[in-house]
C-alpha cells in the first residue's frame, strides 16, 4: 500500500532538496503536486485540502524559506500532517470482565480472520479468550470460526442455530462460567444499508454493552471504505476501526481519509492472511513509512519476536572472528523469513522502500529460498565455509547438484558478498543495519567488541540497554 503516494512524495522532496534556495513558488508548486498525489491515492477531496493547508500554514508561520534547508523542513512538515491525519495511537480498552469486542463491517473484510488474530494477540499479552461464532447467515461461518480456533488453540463459543444476540447473551456468561477475560464477538457481514441486518447489531450492542465495536475495512476499497464507515458509525457508536489488507496494493486513500472524515481512530492494521499478519497501528510509524524514512520500530518489534537469541549469540562471535559463512547465510534468510513475507520487512527499513520495489517478487518469496537452501546443500563443507574456492568448475558441479543453472549460484555468491557487506556496517554501527543490530539480542554486543568501536558508541550501547 502507499508505493505510488511513497513515490511521487519522494519525487517532490528530491525537487525541492535540488534547489539550493526556495522560493515562494518553488513551495507553492510542492503543495500542489503533493496535493494532486493525495488525490491519486484516492484521499478524499476534504482530507487532502485540509492536509496542504496545514503544512502551508506552518510553512508561513515558521518562515522556513530563510531557515536552514528549507527542502528538509517541507519533509518534516509533511511528515507531521500525515501523523496529525492518521490521528492519536489509540489503544484497545480491555475494561470489563470479561472484556466485550464486537466485530463489525461489510462481508468478506476480514473479521472473522481478525478475530483469531486478535485472539491471539490479546493471549499473548496475557488474557484468556474467547472467540464467539455470532455469524448465522453464512452457513460455513461458525465452521470457519471453529477451524480458526482449533488451528490456533483458542475457545470457540457456538451454537449450531439461533439468533445472533441469544448466542451473544449466552456467550458472555459462558465466558464469565469459564473465567475468560476477554469476548471477541465475530458478528456476520452486513451492508450498512441493510436496516434489518443493522437493527441486529444495534439490538446486540444494547443488550451487550461491548467495550469496544470494531468496524474492520478493507483497505482496497477505497473511498467507498468511508462512507461505509460514516454509516456504521451513526448506527452503532464504533470505537476503533481496523484496516485489513493494506499488503494488498491499495492505493491508500482510505487509510488516509477514514479517521480524519469519521473521527475514529485507527486501532489496528491486518497485513495478511496468516494468524500473525496484525499490527497495532501506531500513525508516526505509518507516515514514516510512507516518506521512506522506514519503520525501525515495528521491524525491531518483529525481530525480537522472531529470532532465537541462542542464534543470535553464536551468529555474534561468527561476526567478531569473521568466520559468518554460507551456512550462516542460509540460517540467517530462514530466520528472516519468519519475521514476514521479505518485500515487507524490507519496506520497513529506512531508504529501502524504493530499492524493495524494485527487487522482482518472485525474488522474495518461498521458493527463491528453497532455490538457495538447494544450492548452499549441493556445497561441500569446504566451500560454504571458503566461498572464494568456489571456481567455474565447482559451479557447474554445484548447479547441476541443486537443479538450478551456475547463473543462480553466481547471484547466490554476489548476494552472499552484500550480506557480508551489511555485516560489516552492523558490527561497525553505520546505517540502518547499524541501529537494526544494536536493539537485536545478541547482536547489539557486536558492535561493542569491534576495535573500531568509539566510547561513545559504547555509551550509547549501555544507555539502549538501560
Ligand atoms: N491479504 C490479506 N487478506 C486478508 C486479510 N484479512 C483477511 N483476509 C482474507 O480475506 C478473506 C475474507 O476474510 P474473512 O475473515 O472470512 O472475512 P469476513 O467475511 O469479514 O469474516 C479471506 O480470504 C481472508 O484470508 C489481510 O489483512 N490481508
Ligand atoms: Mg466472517
Amino acid at each position: 500500500m502507499f508505493d505510488a503516494l511513497s513515490e511521487r512524495l519522494q519525487a517532490t522532496f528530491d525537487r525541492l532538496r535540488g534547489k539550493g534556495r526556495l522560493s515562494e513558488g518553488d513551495v507553492d508548486e510542492a503543495l500542489k503536486e503533493i496535493r494532486r498525489a493525495l488525490l491519486a491515492a484516492d484521499v478524499h477531496f476534504a482530507v487532502a485540502r485540509r492536509f496542504v493547508d496545514r503544512i502551508r500554514e506552518r510553512a508561513v508561520g515558521e518562515d522556513i524559506l530563510h531557515g536552514l534547508n528549507p527542502g528538509q523542513q517541507v519533509v518534516k512538515l509533511v511528515h507531521d500532517a500525515l501523523i496529525a491525519t492518521l490521528g492519536e495511537p489509540a489503544r484497545l480498552s480491555l475494561d470489563g470482565s470479561p472484556a466485550v469486542v464486537m466485530l463489525v463491517g461489510l462481508q468478506g473484510t476480514g473479521k472473522t480472520t481478525l478475530a483469531g488474530k486478535l485472539a491471539m494477540n490479546l493471549r499473548r499479552a496475557g488474557s484468556r479468550p474467547l472467540l464467539v461464532a455470532a455469524d448465522m447467515q453464512r452457513p460455513a461461518a461458525v465452521a470457519q470460526l471453529q477451524t480458526l480456533g482449533r488451528q490456533t488453540d483458542i475457545p470457540v463459543y457456538a451454537e449450531p442455530s439461533g439468533r445472533p444476540l441469544d448466542i451473544c447473551t449466552r456467550s458472555i456468561q459462558h465466558a464469565r462460567d469459564q473465567g475468560h477475560t476477554v469476548v471477541i464477538l465475530d458478528t456476520a457481514g452486513r451492508l450498512h444499508i441493510d436496516d434489518d441486518l443493522m437493527r441486529e447489531i444495534e439490538e446486540i450492542r444494547t443488550r451487550v454493552q461491548p467495550r469496544e465495536t470494531l468496524l474492520v475495512v478493507d483497505a482496497m476499497t477505497g473511498q467507498e471504505a468511508v462512507k461505509v464507515a460514516e454509516a456504521f458509525h451513526a448506527r452503532v457508536n464504533v470505537t476503533g476501526l481496523v484496516l485489513t489488507k493494506v499488503d494488498g496494493d491499495a492505493r491508500g486513500g482510505a487509510a488516509l481519509s477514514i479517521r480524519e472524515v469519521t473521527g475514529v481512530p485507527i486501532k489496528f492494521l491486518g497485513t495478511g492472511e496468516k494468524m500473525d499478519a496484525l499490527e497495532v497501528f501506531h500513525p508516526d510509524r505509518l507516515a514514516s513509512r510512507i516518506l521512506g524514512m522506514g519503520d525501525v520500530l515495528t521491524l525491531i518489534e518483529k525481530a525480537q519476536e522472531n529470532f532465537d537469541r541462542a542464534e543470535a549469540e553464536k551468529l555474534q562471535k561468527k561476526i567478531q572472528r569473521a568466520t559468518f559463512d554460507l551456512e550462516d547465510f542460509l540460517s540467517q534468510l530462514q530466520q528472516l523469513k519468519r519475521m514476514g513475507p521479505l518485500g515487507q520487512v524490507l519496506e520497513m527499513l529506512p531508504g529501502f522502500g524504493r530499492v524493495a520495489s524494485q527487487i522482482p517478487r518472485e525474488a522474495m518469496e518461498g521458493d527463491h529460498l528453497k532455490r538457495i537452501e538447494a544450492i548452499i546443500q549441493s556445497m561441500t563443507p569446504g566451500e560454504r565455509a571458503e566461498p572464494a574456492i568456489i571456481d567455474g568448475s565447482r559451479k557447474r558441479r554445484i548447479a547441476r547438484g541443486s537443479g538450478t543453472t551456475q547463473q543462480d549460484v553466481n547471484q547466490l555468491l554476489g548476494q552472499f558478498q552484500q550480506v557480508r557487506t551489511m555485516m560489516k556496517q552492523m558490527t561497525t554501527g553505520r546505517g540502518p543495519f547499524g541501529r537494526l543490530a544494536g536493539a537485536m539480542p545478541g547482536l547489539g554486543g557486536a558492535r561493542m567488541a569491534t576495535p573500531t568501536a568509539t566510547r561513545r558508541d559504547r555509551k550509547k550501547k549501555k544507555k539502549r540497554r538501560r
